[in-house]
């Protein structure tokens, strides 16, 4: 014979109470007596166990990169750095001379529709001059 179950703490002895308490289950109470006990998958009246925690998830961010060729022109390269992702001049600097050293620079980081829309816009501000200016998009680990 096991022992008998605790009858778990009652908010509300008298009048009908209903406790969860520690119970994995809803139990009804008259008066301080169980009336009845439903096992969990039978409740009709149920208060969340836990709270809903809000998920506040962040949007990957996506890498602009600017790629190097031999025939854009460095100042044009800093022009539309400033225009487009609005660098000042030593920054704009610093990125271009990146770029042309080492073959590519990551510009900066935006969400995708972001990055996508000015990789697609520096790009093509090279393009009407008939220069080869390249900016593509990664996905940041
Ligand atoms: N390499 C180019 C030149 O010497 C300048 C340049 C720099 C072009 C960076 C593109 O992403 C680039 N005229």
């Amino acid at each position: 014979m096991g022992a008998r179950p605790e009858i778990p703490q009652l908010e509300e002895r008298d009048g009908i109470g209903w406790n969860e308490a520690g119970t994995g289950g809803t139990m009804g109470y008259l008066a301080g007596c169980r009336l009845w006990s439903l096992p969990v998958n039978q409740k009709t009246l149920e208060k969340p166990r836990t709270k809903v925690k809000a998920k506040t998830q962040r949007p990957p961010l996506w890498k602009v990169i600017l790629l190097n060729d031999d025939y854009t022109p460095r100042e044009f390269v800093v022009l539309v750095l400033k225009a487009v992702f609005r660098m000042n001049e030593s920054h704009a600097y610093k990125v271009m001379i990146t770029a042309h050293q080492r073959g590519a620079c990551v510009i900066a980081v935006y969400t995708r529709d972001v990055a996508e829309t000015k990789a697609k816009e520096a790009t093509e501000m090279g393009r009407a001059k008939g220069y080869p200016l390249y900016f593509t998009t990664e996905k940041e680990a």
